[in-house]
């Protein structure tokens, strides 16, 4: 792969997301909590992806389907544009997408953004070959990083997606921030297509981040050894047991590590050491679950109008079409 086709945004932005402040911070508050970003080492990645494929697991299986039922449509609503992706990862479902937009246009570009460099590059490869009339070049770095680099280099009309309902593993301030940070990259007349997990019933959300095969168990402790290889720690992940409920009143599945037994934790190259009582929690991730009309509204406060919703038979996943005006 020529290396124009990838753009490292940022060369020192894995050192700057991992001094480690954020494990600091979080593990000295009460509440202790870890940001779910440590989820994601090589292993991490895996088991994400092997959760995707539970049977449980409805979100990813939901939202490919509506995808497949209305790329279609999408495409002939935008009309070619400049196609960006925040959080491309392997870009799967993201090819429902690109074949739509072949069909209408015989040249389109595609800008995939993510954190991990191995599976961008193999995933731009991979798309440069099964689309060849496609202009392909992927973004490594942060959705901040991109975003401010997108802001300065504005080409053509765009269309900029965030699918898979990643939205829901932002706080509330967290998504308000995102979606201004949104505003200011996109011009009037851009596009941006959103995938939402949506409310449904406490059992089918608690039985998708519980599942039978125990994948999301090893999902959440494996964050405890990824801090261990990265922070020279001593975590024992057989100490903690994983534990996801859903907060109705927040409309959130909350996932914890739960300590079994008090010990105390060190962290040599953060030179931290943290006590555990037993009993205790630490928050891991919220995935937040949305309301269409709630998003739309949410939306319109930032000048993004929504020119259209799909959601699949049951109503449990959404998809939001909206434009900047
Ligand atoms: C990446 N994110 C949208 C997933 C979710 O459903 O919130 C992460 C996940 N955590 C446990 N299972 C899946």
């Amino acid at each position: 792969m020529s290396l124009q086709s990838l753009t490292v945004l940022d060369h020192h932005y894995q050192e700057l997301r991992n001094d480690g402040q954020d494990v600091i911070q979080g593990l000295s508050a009460t509440p202790k909590t870890l940001p779910p970003k440590y989820f994601y080492d090589d292993y991490g990645s895996q088991l994400f992806e092997k959760i995707c494929e539970l049977p449980e697991y409805y979100p990813t299986r939901t939202e490919a389907s509506i995808l497949k039922q209305y790329a279609d449509e999408i495409a002939a609503i935008t009309g070619c544009c400049e196609l960006i992706e925040l959080g491309s990862g392997s870009s799967t479902k993201t090819q429902l997408l690109l074949d739509a937009y072949q069909k209408i246009a015989d040249c389109c570009t595609y800008l995939p953004i993510d954190v991990s460099g191995g599976i961008l590059k193999d995933s731009v490869v991979h798309l440069q070959k099964k689309y060849p009339d496609f202009s392909i070049h992927g973004l490594l770095g942060t959705y901040e990083q991109a975003l401010v680099h997108l802001e300065t280099n504005y080409l053509q009309s765009r269309m900029l997606f965030f699918l898979g309902s990643s939205l829901g593993n932002f706080t509330p301030a967290e998504c308000d921030s995102f979606f201004n940070q949104v505003a200011r990259t996109l011009q009037p007349g851009d596009y941006l297509l959103l995938g939402v997990d949506l409310q449904k019933p406490k059992d089918i959300l608690e039985a998708a981040y519980n599942d039978s095969q125990q994948i999301t168990d090893a999902f959440n402790l494996n964050m405890l050894s990824h801090l261990n290889w990265r922070f020279h720690g001593d975590f024992d992940i057989n100490l903690f047991r994983h534990q996801a409920i859903y907060n109705e009143a927040e409309h959130q599945i909350e996932m914890y590590l739960h300590c079994q037994k008090s010990h105390w934790v060190n962290l040599k190259s953060l030179d931290l050491e943290v006590f555990f009582e037993v009993g205790e929690r630490i928050l891991t991730e919220i995935s937040r679950k949305f309301n269409l009309v709630t998003m739309q509204k949410q939306l319109e406060g930032k000048n993004m109008k929504t020119l259209k919703t799909w959601t699949d038979d049951q109503g449990w996943f959404g998809l939001i079409l909206s434009q900047v005006q």
